[in-house]
């Protein structure tokens, strides 16, 4: 049963996307689980015993056993918890090879691009990092119409229920909004260059998971605003 073998808990920080796709599983999946707020500024003893080679979060702590790396948890949960049936990645082994294409795509042509913008020096640089995540949306668009049969099998990368691409997307939703405000990029939100994204957005933001999981975005506003001004050499306002 879901929750069943052992004590769970869960290192992260709250603004990251990579630990909000780990909570969202962790949910999906029925698991109880501890959860431990890390300053990344002062790691703790046990972030730095349990992750030694990134030193990063998420970590997963099961029975006293560490798995790192956000993507690699969400495996791990989808693996070790809740019944063999119902699993966030399909059964289908091309299936499952289509969906981890699709995530580490995100992962590398979204995510890191992204990543590269909210740290930029400079407004150029930024803005330079943000063309590239919306172009990389494009073929985001074409994975969703490829896991969905252009829409016809429902909305998510997993049909009509939230798969494993879905949790992995789903971790940057505040992010999403929280760049159109900050600095009026509209990554999934144009409905005329990614229509499939932009309803996915729509119903991805309408689950009660996500609704209750998902960071504030005027906190996530405020987090980004403060790191765009210490990465550019600027006095950061206030957080
Ligand atoms: N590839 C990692 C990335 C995790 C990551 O970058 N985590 C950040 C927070 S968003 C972190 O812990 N950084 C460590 C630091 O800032 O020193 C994953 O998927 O888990």
């Amino acid at each position: 049963m879901a929750g069943d073998g052992g004590e769970v808990t869960l290192l992260g920080h709250w603004g990251s996307p990579f630990v909000t796709r780990v909570r969202l599983v962790l949910r999906l999946k029925g698991v109880s689980y501890s959860y431990v707020e890390e300053d990344l500024r002062s790691k703790s003893d046990l972030l730095l015993r349990c992750n030694p080679v990134h030193r990063s979060v998420p970590v997963l702590i099961h029975d006293g056993r560490p798995v790192c790396e956000s993507r690699v948890i969400l495996q791990y949960v989808d693996e070790a918890f809740g019944s063999p049936g119902d699993t966030l990645l399909p059964a289908d082994p091309h299936e499952r090879a289509v969906a981890r294409f699709w995530a580490a795509y995100f992962d590398e042509e979204m995510g890191a691009p992204w990543d590269r913008a909210l740290r930029a020096g400079s407004e150029e640089e930024r803005a330079a990092w943000m063309q590239k995540v919306v172009e990389a949306a494009d073929g985001l668009e074409r994975g969703l119409s490829e896991c969905t049969g252009g829409g016809r099998k429902g909305c998510f990368f997993g049909g009509e229920r939230v798969g494993y691409v879905d949790v992995v997307v789903g971790g940057v939703v505040s992010y999403v909004h929280a760049t159109a405000r900050v600095s009026g990029e509209r990554v999934f939100q144009d409905e005329a260059r990614t229509p499939l994204l932009a309803a996915w957005l729509r119903r991805f933001g309408e689950l009660g998971v996500a609704r209750e999981l998902l960071q504030d975005v005027d906190r996530v506003v405020d987090y980004v605003r403060f790191i765009h001004a210490k990465n550019a050499g600027k006095a950061p306002p206030a957080n």
